[in-house]
C-alpha cells in the first residue's frame, strides 16, 4: 500500500469582485422597480411587495463582504439580474475547463510538476456545465494529459470526496498522481433576485495535485487519512435535471437554482460536522492541541466560528482557522481549498492540519494532513 501527498495547489480568481454595497444596490433597484410595476396588485393584496436587502444583514448574517464573478455587469443590471456569460461553440474550450486549467498550471508549477506527471483528472464540483463528455476529459485534453479522467459532484463536499477518491487509487497502486479541481460558476446557479439568497455566492476554481508520497523533493502535506458521510435532506436542493419540464413548457424556473432552508442547514449541519471531525480525530488518535490548522469550508462565519471553537475546544487564534468567505464568498466545493491553498505555507514539518467541506446531500468530508519537507 502506498502513501499520498498534496505537492501543490492553485487558485483561479475571476478579475470582477462586487461588493455588499454595489449587490445590494442593484437588488434594491430590481425590487423597487417590480414593486412598481405590480402596485395594483400589491395593493389589491394579490402580489407580495419585494423588500429591501440590506449590506448591513449580508455582514452580521454570513460574513461575506464581496464575491468574485466571471460577469459582474449582467448581475448587477437590474433589469437582468443574471450574469452574461455568452454561449460557447462546441470547437471552444468549455468557461469551467478553462477556469481549471488556470488553476491547475498553477498547482503544477508550485510543486515542479508537467503534465506528464499526471496519471488522472477528477474534475469535481456541484454543478457541471454539460452532460458529457466530461469536463474533466476536456480539461485533460488541454493540459495534454495522458491516462484518464472523470467529473464528480458531492455540492459542497466535492472536493474532499475528490481528494478521497484521488488518495485512494494512489494508494491501491493504480495511479501516481491525480488533479483535483473544482470550478464552481455558482454566479449562474444562484437567483439573484431572492433577496434571502442573492448574497450567498461567488465563482473560482481550486485545483490540488496529489501524487505518491514516495521521493518527494520540495514542502507537501502528507494526507494521513480521509472521512467521507453522507445523509439524505432536502434543505439545500437544485432541481435542475434533463427529467424536469423544458423551458418552453415552464413559467417558473426557481426550483432549478440553488434553493436553501438556510436555518435549518445551519441547525443540522452544524453537530453532523462538529461529530464528524471528532470521531475523525478520534480515530487518528489527534489531539486538539496537536493541530495546527482547520481550513474549513467557507458558507458561514459563524457556523465556522462555531466549528472551531467546537474541535479545538477554545476560540481559536487568528490565522489558526483562516476564513476567506469575506472576500470570496460561499464558492461551494472551492472554500476549503483556497483557505488551505494559501494559509498553508507557514506551517512547520510535522504539523498537522485538517481540511473540511460540508453541505448539500448532506454531505462531509475531512482530509487530516501532516507538512513535510
Ligand atoms: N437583507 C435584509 N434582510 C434579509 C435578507 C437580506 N438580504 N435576507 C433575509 N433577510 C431577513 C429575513 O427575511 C428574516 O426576516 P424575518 O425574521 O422578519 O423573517 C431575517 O432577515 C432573518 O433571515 P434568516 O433567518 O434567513 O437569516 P439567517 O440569520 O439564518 O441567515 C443565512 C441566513 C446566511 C443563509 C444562514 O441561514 C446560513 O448561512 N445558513 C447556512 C447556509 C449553508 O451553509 N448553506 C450551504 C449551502 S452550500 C451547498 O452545499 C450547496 C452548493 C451548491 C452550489 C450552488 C451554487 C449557487
Amino acid at each position: 500500500m502506498y502513501s499520498a501527498a498534496i505537492t501543490g495547489s492553485g487558485v483561479f480568481t475571476p478579475e470582477h469582485s462586487i461588493s455588499n454595497d454595489e449587490l445590494v444596490a442593484a437588488f434594491n433597484a430590481y425590487a423597487d422597480q417590480f414593486n412598481a410595476e405590480n402596485a395594483a396588485a400589491i395593493e389589491a393584496g394579490t402580489v407580495t411587495a419585494k423588500p429591501h436587502s440590506s449590506s448591513d444583514f449580508i455582514f452580521a448574517a454570513s460574513g461575506i463582504e464581496r464575491r468574485y464573478v466571471l460577469d459582474k455587469s449582467g448581475v448587477l443590471d437590474p433589469a437582468r439580474m443574471f450574469p452574461s456569460l455568452p454561449d460557447r461553440s462546441d470547437d471552444e474550450p468549455s468557461l469551467m475547463a478553462e477556469m481549471a486549467v488556470d488553476a491547475a498550471r498553477t498547482a503544477l508549477a508550485q510543486a515542479g510538476k508537467t503534465a506528464a506527471d499526471v496519471d488522472a483528472v477528477i474534475c469535481a464540483a456541484s454543478n457541471h456545465e454539460r452532460a458529457y463528455p466530461a469536463i474533466a476529459v476536456e480539461i485533460q485534453q488541454m493540459l495534454e494529459i495522458d491516462g484518464f479522467a472523470f467529473d464528480m459532484n458531492v455540492a459542497c463536499s466535492s472536493a474532499t470526496f475528490g481528494i478521497q477518491t484521488a488518495t485512494d487509487m494512489i494508494k491501491s497502486g493504480s495511479i501516481c498522481s491525480a488533479l483535483v479541481v473544482c470550478p464552481e460558476i455558482c454566479s449562474a446557479h444562484l437567483e439573484w433576485r431572492d433577496r434571502d439568497c442573492h448574497f450567498i455566492f461567488g465563482d473560482v476554481a481550486t485545483a490540488l495535485l496529489i501524487e505518491r508520497d514516495e521521493n518527494l523533493d520540495g514542502p507537501h502535506f502528507k494526507i494521513k487519512s480521509t472521512r467521507l458521510a453522507t445523509k439524505f435532506s432536502n434543505n439545500i436542493r437544485n432541481n435542475n435535471g434533463f427529467l424536469r419540464r423544458t423551458r418552453d413548457q415552464m413559467d417558473d424556473r426557481r426550483d432549478m437554482q440553488f434553493m436553501q432552508n438556510g436555518r435549518k442547514v445551519f441547525k443540522e449541519v452544524l453537530p453532523m460536522v462538529s461529530t464528524h471531525i471528532a470521531d475523525h480525530m478520534a480515530e487518528e488518535d489527534l489531539q486538539a492541541d496537536a493541530l495546527k490548522r482547520l481550513w474549513l469550508h467557507q458558507a458561514n462565519k459563524t457556523m465556522n466560528d462555531y466549528i472551531g471553537k467546537k474541535v479545538l475546544g477554545r476560540v481559536p487564534d487568528a490565522g489558526e482557522q483562516p476564513n476567506i468567505l469575506q472576500d470570496y464568498a460561499n464558492t461551494s466545493s472551492a472554500g476549503s481549498i483556497i483557505a488551505f491553498s494559501k494559509y498553508s505555507d507557514d506551517l512547520a514539518a510535522g504539523d498537522f492540519g485538517l481540511i473540511c467541506s460540508f453541505g448539500a446531500g448532506y454531505s462531509v468530508g475531512s482530509v487530516i494532513v501532516e507538512r513535510s519537507g
